[in-house]
Protein backbone atom coordinates (compact mmCIF):
# COMPACT_ATOMS: atom_id res chain seq x y z
CA UNK A 1 0.00 0.00 0.00
CA UNK A 2 3.47 2.43 0.48
CA UNK A 3 3.18 2.10 -3.59
CA UNK A 4 0.36 3.85 -3.89
CA UNK A 5 1.07 6.34 -1.51
CA UNK A 6 4.21 6.94 -2.85
CA UNK A 7 2.40 6.98 -6.71
CA UNK A 8 -0.30 9.25 -5.09
CA UNK A 9 2.47 11.58 -3.89
CA UNK A 10 3.62 11.76 -7.31
CA UNK A 11 0.30 11.89 -8.84
CA UNK A 12 -0.23 15.25 -6.69
CA UNK A 13 3.19 16.66 -7.47
CA UNK A 14 2.42 16.37 -11.02
CA UNK A 15 -1.28 17.26 -11.03
CA UNK A 16 -0.09 20.53 -9.19
CA UNK A 17 2.53 20.96 -12.06
CA UNK A 18 -0.18 20.35 -14.79
CA UNK A 19 -2.84 22.24 -13.52
CA UNK A 20 -0.29 25.20 -13.07
CA UNK A 21 1.30 24.88 -16.55
CA UNK A 22 -2.13 23.61 -17.86
CA UNK A 23 -3.44 27.51 -17.37
CA UNK A 24 -3.00 28.99 -20.85
CA UNK A 25 -6.72 29.00 -21.22
CA UNK A 26 -8.47 31.66 -23.53
CA UNK A 27 -10.00 34.50 -21.34
CA UNK A 28 -13.47 33.72 -21.69
CA UNK A 29 -12.93 29.46 -22.22
CA UNK A 30 -12.32 28.75 -18.38
CA UNK A 31 -14.52 26.11 -19.11
CA UNK A 32 -13.12 23.16 -16.66
CA UNK A 33 -13.18 24.37 -13.19
CA UNK A 34 -9.59 23.01 -13.01
CA UNK A 35 -8.02 25.77 -15.63
CA UNK A 36 -5.70 26.70 -13.09
CA UNK A 37 -7.82 29.93 -13.01
CA UNK A 38 -5.25 31.27 -10.79
CA UNK A 39 -1.72 31.07 -12.90
CA UNK A 40 -0.71 33.36 -15.47
CA UNK A 41 -2.73 32.84 -18.86
CA UNK A 42 -0.02 34.62 -21.12
CA UNK A 43 -3.07 34.48 -24.14
CA UNK A 44 -4.62 37.23 -21.96
CA UNK A 45 -2.54 39.83 -22.81
CA UNK A 46 -3.65 42.80 -25.18
CA UNK A 47 -2.94 40.81 -28.59
CA UNK A 48 -0.13 42.92 -30.02
CA UNK A 49 -1.18 44.36 -33.42
CA UNK A 50 1.11 41.90 -35.54
CA UNK A 51 -0.77 39.43 -34.57
CA UNK A 52 -4.06 40.56 -36.13
CA UNK A 53 -1.92 40.02 -39.75
CA UNK A 54 -1.68 36.45 -38.57
CA UNK A 55 -5.29 35.41 -38.80
CA UNK A 56 -6.48 33.65 -41.25
CA UNK A 57 -8.11 35.23 -44.02
CA UNK A 58 -12.09 36.61 -43.11
CA UNK A 59 -14.17 33.75 -42.06
CA UNK A 60 -16.67 34.44 -44.97
CA UNK A 61 -13.92 33.84 -47.49
CA UNK A 62 -13.25 30.38 -46.41
CA UNK A 63 -16.65 29.28 -45.32
CA UNK A 64 -17.71 28.16 -48.44
CA UNK A 65 -14.08 26.45 -48.82
CA UNK A 66 -14.75 22.74 -48.94
CA UNK A 67 -12.41 20.43 -46.43
CA UNK A 68 -9.98 19.22 -49.19
CA UNK A 69 -9.06 22.83 -49.85
CA UNK A 70 -9.04 24.20 -46.20
CA UNK A 71 -5.47 23.28 -47.22
CA UNK A 72 -5.24 27.10 -48.93
CA UNK A 73 -4.78 28.61 -45.05
CA UNK A 74 -2.36 31.49 -45.34
CA UNK A 75 1.03 30.88 -44.77
CA UNK A 76 2.34 32.98 -41.82
CA UNK A 77 2.37 36.36 -41.85
CA UNK A 78 5.23 37.59 -43.15
CA UNK A 79 6.34 38.96 -39.92
CA UNK A 80 5.55 35.75 -38.74
CA UNK A 81 2.67 36.53 -36.57
CA UNK A 82 1.73 33.93 -33.99
CA UNK A 83 -0.19 31.32 -35.16
CA UNK A 84 -3.46 30.82 -32.88
CA UNK A 85 -4.43 27.05 -31.95
CA UNK A 86 -6.56 26.09 -29.38
CA UNK A 87 -6.47 22.55 -27.94
CA UNK A 88 -9.24 20.69 -26.27
CA UNK A 89 -7.93 18.08 -24.30
CA UNK A 90 -9.77 15.30 -23.00
CA UNK A 91 -8.94 16.09 -18.62
CA UNK A 92 -6.10 14.55 -16.54
CA UNK A 93 -6.99 11.44 -15.55
CA UNK A 94 -3.78 9.60 -16.18
CA UNK A 95 -0.31 9.77 -16.54
CA UNK A 96 -0.65 9.28 -20.15
CA UNK A 97 -2.65 12.10 -20.24
CA UNK A 98 -0.07 13.95 -18.56
CA UNK A 99 2.77 13.51 -20.81
CA UNK A 100 0.42 14.47 -23.89
CA UNK A 101 -0.46 17.48 -22.54
CA UNK A 102 2.92 18.24 -21.55
CA UNK A 103 4.30 17.34 -25.06
CA UNK A 104 1.45 19.77 -26.84
CA UNK A 105 2.42 22.71 -24.19
CA UNK A 106 6.29 22.14 -24.97
CA UNK A 107 5.53 22.40 -28.75
CA UNK A 108 3.30 24.47 -29.54
CA UNK A 109 4.78 27.14 -27.40
CA UNK A 110 5.17 31.24 -27.86
CA UNK A 111 8.89 30.27 -28.49
CA UNK A 112 7.80 27.94 -30.82
CA UNK A 113 5.37 30.96 -32.59
CA UNK A 114 2.27 29.62 -31.10
CA UNK A 115 -0.59 31.14 -29.23
CA UNK A 116 -1.80 27.96 -27.42
CA UNK A 117 -5.38 28.16 -25.80
CA UNK A 118 -5.49 24.81 -23.91
CA UNK A 119 -8.28 23.92 -22.15
CA UNK A 120 -8.94 20.28 -19.72
CA UNK A 121 -12.35 18.96 -20.40
CA UNK A 122 -12.04 17.23 -17.03
CA UNK A 123 -13.70 14.27 -18.78
CA UNK A 124 -17.09 15.82 -20.01
CA UNK A 125 -18.28 15.71 -22.87
CA UNK A 126 -20.41 18.83 -22.91
CA UNK A 127 -17.82 20.96 -21.58
CA UNK A 128 -15.41 19.40 -24.53
CA UNK A 129 -18.09 20.81 -27.51
CA UNK A 130 -18.45 24.36 -25.78
CA UNK A 131 -14.84 24.58 -25.77
CA UNK A 132 -14.94 23.88 -28.82
CA UNK A 133 -17.67 26.24 -29.61
CA UNK A 134 -15.50 29.39 -27.69
CA UNK A 135 -12.40 27.82 -29.98
CA UNK A 136 -14.39 29.36 -33.20
CA UNK A 137 -16.00 32.43 -31.29
CA UNK A 138 -12.14 33.01 -31.00
CA UNK A 139 -11.90 32.14 -34.83
CA UNK A 140 -8.34 30.58 -33.72
CA UNK A 141 -6.15 29.75 -36.55
CA UNK A 142 -6.79 26.18 -36.03
CA UNK A 143 -8.19 23.76 -33.73
CA UNK A 144 -7.08 20.39 -31.98
CA UNK A 145 -9.37 17.79 -30.47
CA UNK A 146 -8.45 15.00 -28.15
CA UNK A 147 -12.07 13.60 -27.92
CA UNK A 148 -13.40 12.28 -24.71
CA UNK A 149 -15.92 10.39 -26.70
CA UNK A 150 -16.04 9.24 -30.16
CA UNK A 151 -20.53 9.87 -30.34
CA UNK A 152 -21.86 13.36 -30.89
CA UNK A 153 -19.26 15.66 -33.04
CA UNK A 154 -21.49 16.00 -36.65
CA UNK A 155 -23.01 19.42 -34.85
CA UNK A 156 -19.94 21.32 -33.88
CA UNK A 157 -17.80 20.21 -36.12
CA UNK A 158 -19.91 21.40 -39.19
CA UNK A 159 -19.67 24.64 -37.27
CA UNK A 160 -15.57 24.61 -37.28
CA UNK A 161 -16.17 23.82 -40.54
CA UNK A 162 -18.44 26.56 -41.41
CA UNK A 163 -16.07 28.96 -40.40
CA UNK A 164 -13.21 27.55 -42.15
CA UNK A 165 -10.97 27.00 -38.81
CA UNK A 166 -9.11 23.70 -39.53
CA UNK A 167 -9.82 20.99 -37.38
CA UNK A 168 -6.94 18.13 -36.19
CA UNK A 169 -8.66 14.63 -34.44
CA UNK A 170 -6.12 13.70 -32.14
CA UNK A 171 -5.06 10.58 -29.96
CA UNK A 172 -8.29 9.10 -30.02
CA UNK A 173 -11.15 8.88 -32.95
CA UNK A 174 -14.79 10.61 -33.31
CA UNK A 175 -17.51 8.50 -35.17
CA UNK A 176 -18.14 11.63 -37.70
CA UNK A 177 -17.84 11.76 -41.15
CA UNK A 178 -13.92 12.66 -42.34
CA UNK A 179 -15.27 15.62 -44.63
CA UNK A 180 -15.85 17.14 -40.95
CA UNK A 181 -12.73 17.86 -39.86
CA UNK A 182 -8.96 18.10 -41.89
CA UNK A 183 -6.88 15.23 -40.34
CA UNK A 184 -6.94 12.69 -37.72
CA UNK A 185 -3.78 11.28 -36.12
CA UNK A 186 -3.47 8.40 -33.16
CA UNK A 187 -2.72 5.48 -32.24
CA UNK A 188 -4.23 2.48 -34.23
CA UNK A 189 -6.42 0.96 -30.59
CA UNK A 190 -7.90 -2.26 -32.34
CA UNK A 191 -4.42 -3.30 -33.30
CA UNK A 192 -3.34 -2.46 -29.46
CA UNK A 193 -5.98 -4.86 -28.21
CA UNK A 194 -5.42 -7.57 -30.84
CA UNK A 195 -1.76 -7.37 -29.55
CA UNK A 196 -2.49 -8.08 -25.76
CA UNK A 197 -4.42 -10.72 -27.00
CA UNK A 198 -2.00 -12.43 -29.21
CA UNK A 199 0.90 -12.32 -26.81
CA UNK A 200 -1.85 -13.63 -24.02
CA UNK A 201 -2.48 -16.66 -26.27
CA UNK A 202 1.41 -16.94 -27.11
CA UNK A 203 1.81 -16.79 -23.12
CA UNK A 204 -0.53 -19.44 -21.99
CA UNK A 205 0.06 -21.67 -24.90
CA UNK A 206 -3.29 -23.42 -24.69
CA UNK A 207 -3.75 -22.91 -21.15
CA UNK A 208 -7.24 -22.17 -19.84
CA UNK A 209 -8.15 -18.12 -19.02
CA UNK A 210 -10.86 -16.60 -17.04
CA UNK A 211 -10.28 -12.86 -17.73
CA UNK A 212 -11.39 -9.60 -16.13
CA UNK A 213 -10.94 -6.53 -18.25
CA UNK A 214 -11.30 -3.05 -16.52
CA UNK A 215 -12.00 -0.78 -19.84
CA UNK A 216 -11.35 2.56 -20.36
CA UNK A 217 -13.58 5.79 -20.24
CA UNK A 218 -17.19 4.77 -21.72
CA UNK A 219 -16.98 5.81 -25.40
CA UNK A 220 -13.80 6.24 -25.42
CA UNK A 221 -12.20 4.89 -29.24
CA UNK A 222 -9.32 3.44 -26.82
CA UNK A 223 -11.72 1.91 -24.85
CA UNK A 224 -13.79 0.84 -28.21
CA UNK A 225 -10.83 -0.14 -30.03
CA UNK A 226 -8.94 -2.31 -27.57
CA UNK A 227 -12.28 -4.11 -26.26
CA UNK A 228 -12.77 -4.85 -29.68
CA UNK A 229 -9.21 -5.88 -30.90
CA UNK A 230 -8.77 -8.14 -27.24
CA UNK A 231 -12.01 -9.72 -27.92
CA UNK A 232 -11.41 -10.91 -31.92
CA UNK A 233 -8.50 -12.86 -30.45
CA UNK A 234 -10.86 -14.00 -27.58
CA UNK A 235 -13.02 -15.79 -30.06
CA UNK A 236 -10.27 -17.44 -31.43
CA UNK A 237 -9.48 -19.04 -28.29
CA UNK A 238 -12.45 -21.56 -27.55
CA UNK A 239 -10.89 -22.15 -23.93
CA UNK A 240 -10.91 -18.35 -22.61
CA UNK A 241 -13.99 -17.02 -20.98
CA UNK A 242 -13.91 -13.00 -20.09
CA UNK A 243 -16.03 -13.20 -16.54
CA UNK A 244 -16.56 -9.80 -16.22
CA UNK A 245 -16.04 -6.22 -18.53
CA UNK A 246 -16.45 -3.22 -16.46
CA UNK A 247 -15.44 0.60 -16.93
CA UNK A 248 -12.49 2.09 -14.79
CA UNK A 249 -12.29 5.47 -16.68
CA UNK A 250 -8.75 5.10 -17.09
CA UNK A 251 -8.09 6.54 -13.76
CA UNK A 252 -6.47 4.70 -10.43
CA UNK A 253 -9.34 5.13 -8.26
CA UNK A 254 -11.36 3.46 -10.74
CA UNK A 255 -9.30 0.30 -11.35
CA UNK A 256 -9.15 -0.13 -7.92
CA UNK A 257 -12.86 0.24 -7.52
CA UNK A 258 -13.70 -1.95 -10.43
CA UNK A 259 -11.03 -4.65 -9.14
CA UNK A 260 -12.28 -4.88 -5.70
CA UNK A 261 -15.74 -5.07 -6.93
CA UNK A 262 -14.32 -8.07 -9.11
CA UNK A 263 -12.93 -9.80 -6.28
CA UNK A 264 -16.02 -10.12 -4.30
CA UNK A 265 -17.67 -11.92 -7.43
CA UNK A 266 -15.25 -13.94 -8.94
CA UNK A 267 -12.74 -16.40 -7.27
CA UNK A 268 -11.09 -18.27 -10.33
CA UNK A 269 -9.87 -15.23 -12.36
CA UNK A 270 -6.25 -16.03 -13.57
CA UNK A 271 -5.90 -12.65 -15.78
CA UNK A 272 -6.63 -9.04 -15.36
CA UNK A 273 -6.44 -6.82 -18.79
CA UNK A 274 -6.20 -3.08 -18.00
CA UNK A 275 -7.09 -0.54 -20.15
CA UNK A 276 -4.60 1.93 -18.92
CA UNK A 277 -2.01 1.41 -16.55
CA UNK A 278 -4.00 4.03 -13.76
CA UNK A 279 -6.49 1.22 -13.64
CA UNK A 280 -3.66 -1.60 -13.51
CA UNK A 281 -2.05 0.57 -10.15
CA UNK A 282 -5.46 0.39 -8.65
CA UNK A 283 -6.27 -3.11 -9.42
CA UNK A 284 -2.95 -4.00 -8.09
CA UNK A 285 -3.43 -2.06 -4.91
CA UNK A 286 -6.83 -3.91 -4.76
CA UNK A 287 -5.30 -7.43 -5.01
CA UNK A 288 -2.44 -6.46 -2.34
CA UNK A 289 -5.33 -5.86 0.01
CA UNK A 290 -7.12 -8.68 -0.76
CA UNK A 291 -3.65 -10.88 -1.05
CA UNK A 292 -4.36 -12.19 -4.48
CA UNK A 293 -0.78 -12.45 -6.12
CA UNK A 294 -0.21 -11.42 -9.79
CA UNK A 295 2.79 -10.65 -12.01
CA UNK A 296 5.31 -13.44 -13.03
CA UNK A 297 5.46 -15.17 -10.53
CA UNK A 298 1.89 -14.62 -9.16
CA UNK A 299 -1.77 -16.47 -9.57
CA UNK A 300 -2.67 -13.34 -11.71
CA UNK A 301 -1.34 -12.38 -15.59
CA UNK A 302 -2.14 -8.41 -15.65
CA UNK A 303 -2.06 -6.85 -18.98
CA UNK A 304 -1.79 -3.22 -19.60
CA UNK A 305 -1.79 -0.69 -21.85
CA UNK A 306 0.05 3.18 -22.40
CA UNK A 307 3.74 1.96 -21.19
CA UNK A 308 4.46 4.86 -19.19
CA UNK A 309 7.34 5.00 -17.29
CA UNK A 310 5.51 3.48 -14.11
CA UNK A 311 3.93 1.17 -15.75
CA UNK A 312 7.09 -0.04 -17.42
CA UNK A 313 8.92 0.00 -14.04
CA UNK A 314 6.52 -2.60 -12.99
CA UNK A 315 6.59 -4.56 -16.10
CA UNK A 316 10.24 -4.25 -15.14
CA UNK A 317 9.17 -5.60 -11.87
CA UNK A 318 7.43 -8.67 -13.19
CA UNK A 319 4.34 -7.15 -11.34
CA UNK A 320 3.17 -6.84 -15.37
CA UNK A 321 3.64 -9.08 -16.89
CA UNK A 322 2.44 -7.44 -20.61
CA UNK A 323 2.37 -3.20 -21.24
CA UNK A 324 1.28 -2.21 -24.71
CA UNK A 325 2.48 1.42 -25.34
CA UNK A 326 0.24 3.86 -27.27
CA UNK A 327 2.83 6.59 -27.44
CA UNK A 328 1.32 10.11 -26.19
CA UNK A 329 4.11 12.60 -27.85
CA UNK A 330 1.84 13.26 -30.48
CA UNK A 331 2.12 17.15 -30.52
CA UNK A 332 5.16 16.83 -33.26
CA UNK A 333 2.31 15.32 -35.75
CA UNK A 334 -0.21 17.94 -35.07
CA UNK A 335 2.80 20.71 -35.80
CA UNK A 336 3.60 18.74 -39.09
CA UNK A 337 0.00 19.49 -40.33
CA UNK A 338 -0.47 22.92 -39.17
CA UNK A 339 2.66 23.97 -40.65
CA UNK A 340 1.70 21.73 -44.17
CA UNK A 341 -1.75 23.87 -44.19
CA UNK A 342 0.50 26.99 -43.14
CA UNK A 343 2.64 26.43 -46.69
CA UNK A 344 -0.59 25.54 -48.45
CA UNK A 345 0.37 21.79 -48.90
CA UNK A 346 -2.11 19.07 -48.92
CA UNK A 347 -2.32 17.04 -45.61
CA UNK A 348 -2.97 13.43 -45.33
CA UNK A 349 -6.14 12.56 -43.20
CA UNK A 350 -4.54 10.28 -41.08
CA UNK A 351 -1.43 9.81 -39.24
CA UNK A 352 -0.82 6.53 -37.14
CA UNK A 353 1.36 7.21 -34.42
CA UNK A 354 2.86 3.41 -33.65
CA UNK A 355 3.62 1.90 -31.00
CA UNK A 356 4.83 -1.41 -29.62
CA UNK A 357 4.42 -3.59 -26.31
CA UNK A 358 6.53 -5.09 -23.57
CA UNK A 359 6.87 -7.98 -21.66
CA UNK A 360 8.65 -8.79 -18.34
CA UNK A 361 12.33 -10.06 -18.41
CA UNK A 362 12.65 -13.59 -19.02
CA UNK A 363 9.83 -13.54 -21.10
CA UNK A 364 11.00 -13.94 -25.14
CA UNK A 365 7.70 -12.84 -27.32
CA UNK A 366 7.07 -12.31 -31.25
CA UNK A 367 4.31 -9.68 -30.08
CA UNK A 368 6.63 -7.66 -27.52
CA UNK A 369 10.25 -6.15 -26.33
CA UNK A 370 11.31 -8.23 -23.30
CA UNK A 371 12.09 -5.26 -20.81
CA UNK A 372 15.69 -3.89 -19.22
CA UNK A 373 17.03 -1.55 -17.79
CA UNK A 374 17.92 0.04 -20.38
CA UNK A 375 15.01 -0.19 -22.62
CA UNK A 376 13.46 2.07 -19.23
CA UNK A 377 16.38 4.14 -19.49
CA UNK A 378 15.77 4.93 -23.12
CA UNK A 379 12.05 6.29 -22.93
CA UNK A 380 11.31 9.28 -23.53
CA UNK A 381 8.27 9.83 -21.16
C1 LIG B 1 -4.89 6.43 -25.64
C2 LIG B 1 -5.48 7.50 -24.75
C3 LIG B 1 -5.96 6.90 -23.48
C4 LIG B 1 -4.84 6.30 -22.63
C5 LIG B 1 -5.32 6.60 -21.25
O1 LIG B 1 -4.50 7.01 -26.86
O2 LIG B 1 -6.58 8.12 -25.38
O3 LIG B 1 -6.54 7.94 -22.71
O4 LIG B 1 -4.69 4.93 -22.86
C6 LIG B 1 -5.88 8.00 -21.43
O5 LIG B 1 -4.32 6.60 -20.27
O6 LIG B 1 -6.78 8.28 -20.43
ZN1 LIG C 1 -11.14 16.92 -12.72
Amino acid sequence: LTKSRFREETKMKKKVVSLLVAAMTVASLTACGNSGSDAPAANQEPAPAEKQEAEPAPAESQAEAPAESQAEAPAPAADGGTISVGFAQVGHESDWRAANTKNYQDTFSAANGYELSFVDCDNDHAVQIETVRGFIEQELDYICIAPIQSAGWDTVLQEAKDAGIPVLIVDRAVDADPSLYTTALGCDMVAEGEAAGNWLAEYLNGEDANILVIEGSVGASATLGRTEGFNNIVSQNSNWKVLDSQSGDFTQAGGQEVMESFIKSYSDFNVVVCQNDNEAYGAMDAMDAAGITYGVDGDVTIISFDATHDGLQYTLDGKITCNVECNPLQAGFAEDVIKKLQAGEAVDAWTLVVDEAFVAPGITSKYAVTMSQEVLDGRAY
